[in-house]
């Protein structure tokens, strides 16, 4: 029997299969190369992994611009490979999360080439078509979050469609209950075939405002959570009106009775709306009859200091009082976070040891990004490298999210370090990511990747840290103090995210204080004082 609450604090490590592992020579990820790579996974402890788009897909957005939800696109291998991926994944106690792309398509897809084809077909009001205005130009202001207007003129139907992203990704029309039966029949073929649960990219954008009215302009919170333009500096977006429609949270109670009919399946939503991305998730994951988790983007910013930290994760308190969080400091959109969080080199690996630390002690469930636990810098690429176009058309202003998405590093004295036999990768494989391949970390005891597991071995061991309450301490700026707590069993947690020494005076009011050793740190405690080094953490039982 599966137990139907095992997403709750789970750990869930993200693939990005083109850039995994190849096994034809070609120089890009499939299946296959998942398959042989899964012990490696296991052996990390963490509990499922979510595979980024595999589907069909003419690659306009490598993936995220499926023409085909049901299959497996060549160049990744076939079904029968993912069915196997998918048995290997189960026998070693891995569940899989597949990515659901389905706010928009790729232009390709037969739905929307039948769409486009005229005023009046059977799939005419698929998408989202509009007239122009009287004087020819785009319905509205809407703009698309890779640059330029949110609309593309079709000189067949004489309309202009919409699209979020590229404009090869024709924003779906969820209006229509057709489009909501097909989408939730790709859901089924998933469920039936035997996944664990999905990935929804961009959740919060399957509904436009059907009165297609302007968008007021974007208001940027600077400081506080949900910090939109600290990932993404660059995107001309100002919020399509409105974009939590109230119908999606019908649509999303259509989705969950279609998974709870299965039993054990899961959803972890994307939420990214700037600053009410909380209040979004809030209503999503409340209730158990929507989406069971979301994530947002305020931990994928350049902030990794104590209050930012504290301040969202107390929005998350106030706002989130019957949801259900799941935190990444990486993904396969965002610079990786060693390189957003420290310039020295010298101290990378102590911020890589510090923050699977601190997001496996929080309040949530975590995801990992495949290449983290070894402490990978973002690769510097040249413009002739590049393939996403995203960061193609923003050079060099925005790198784009090519620099994320190089290929795994397996043996540090292979060719591509062991990632493909073939001749080139789609992507440069940097040297400095090659010396820490996981082959030249497993025999280093003290390394990022052996930090990982003993980490996520700690979280395991401690019932608080999977879905205790979490309390905050008075604290300087500089630190972090909480206690996470299930069942009467307490753990204090103080962090140094500086690079000075702290000193953290326990309040009298936690009565005794048993240090526990946490792996990989040297704060100690004296006479009531805790003395953290520079990044440095500590951890009692109280
Ligand atoms: O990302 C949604 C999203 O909001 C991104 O545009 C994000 O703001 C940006 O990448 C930050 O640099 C999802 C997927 O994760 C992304 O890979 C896709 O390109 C996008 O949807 C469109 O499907």
């Amino acid at each position: 029997t599966v137990d139907a609450n095992w997403w709750r604090g789970a750990v869930i490590y993200q693939i990005y299969p083109r850039s995994f592992q190849d096994t034809t020579g070609d120089g890009l990820g499939d299946i296959k190369g998942i398959t042989a790579r899964l012990a490696y996974v296991a052996s990390l402890g963490v509990d499922a992994i979510w595979l980024s788009p595999f589907f069909t897909s003419p690659m306009a957005d490598m993936g995220y611009d499926v023409s085909d939800y049901c299959n497996v696109d060549p160049m990744f291998g076939t079904l029968a490979d993912f069915d196997e991926m998918m048995a290997e994944a189960h026998r070693l106690g891995l569940k899989v999360i597949i990515d659901q792309v389905i706010s928009h398509t790729s232009d390709r897809h037969p739905w929307f080439v039948e769409s486009r084809s005229s005023r009046t077909n059977p799939k005419a009001d698929w998408y989202v078509w509009a007239d122009p205005k009287p004087d020819g130009t785009a319905p509205n202001n809407w703009l698309s979050i890779f640059g330029g207007p949110g609309w593309e003129w079709d000189g067949v139907r004489k309309q202009y469609y919409m699209h979020n992203f590229l404009i090869a990704q024709p924003d779906l029309n969820f209006h229509n209950p057709e489009v909501q039966q097909a989408v939730l029949d790709t859901v089924r073929f998933w469920l039936d075939r035997g996944i664990d649960g999905f990935r929804l990219d961009t959740v919060n954008y399957y509904f436009h405002d059907k009165e297609l009215r302007n968008n007021p302009p974007m208001v940027y919170d600077t400081e506080g959570a949900g910090m939109e333009t600290d990932t993404n500096p660059y995107s001309m977006q100002n919020h399509l009106y409105d974009k939590s429609q109230p119908e999606n949270i019908e649509f999303l109670k259509r989705l969950r009775t279609l998974l709870d009919g299965y039993g054990g399946r899961t959803t972890v939503g994307e939420v990214g709306d700037g600053p009410r991305s909380l209040t979004t998730l809030a209503i999503y994951t409340s209730g158990n009859d929507k989406l069971h988790m979301c994530y947002t983007f305020d931990l994928l910013g350049p902030a990794f200091h104590a209050a930012y930290i504290r301040k969202v994760m107390t929005t998350v308190q106030d706002t989130v009082t019957n949801g259900w969080v799941c935190w990444a400091f990486s993904n396969h959109d965002v610079v990786r976070h060693v390189t957003r969080f420290i310039d020295d080199p010298q101290e990378q690996d102590r911020v890589a040891k510090l923050s699977i630390t601190l997001i496996a002690v929080l309040r949530g469930s975590i995801c990992l990004y495949q290449g983290e636990e070894l402490g990978l810098t973002e690769a510097e690429l040249a413009f002739e490298d590049l393939r996403d176009p995203y960061g193609i058309r923003f050079w060099p202003a925005f790198k784009g999210r090519d620099g994320c998405r190089t290929p795994m590093v397996w043996e540090a004295k292979a060719p591509h370090a062991g990632f493909t036999e073939g001749a080139k990768t789609w992507l440069p494989v940097p040297r400095e990511h090659a010396a820490r391949a996981v082959d030249a970390q497993e025999a280093l005891a003290d390394s990022v990747l052996n930090h990982y597991r003993a980490t996520l071995a700690f979280r395991k061991a401690h019932p608080p840290l999977i879905d205790g309450d979490m309390t905050f301490l008075d604290t300087n700026q500089d630190l972090l103090a909480f206690v996470r707590e299930k069942g009467g069993e307490k753990l204090l947690f103080v962090f140094n995210l500086t690079r000075e020494a702290q000193d953290f005076t326990l309040p009298k009011r936690l009565g005794d204080v048993l240090p526990v050793s946490l792996p990989g740190f040297v704060s100690r405690l004296d006479r009531g004082v805790v003395k953290l080094d520079a990044l440095d953490a500590f951890c009692a039982r109280v």
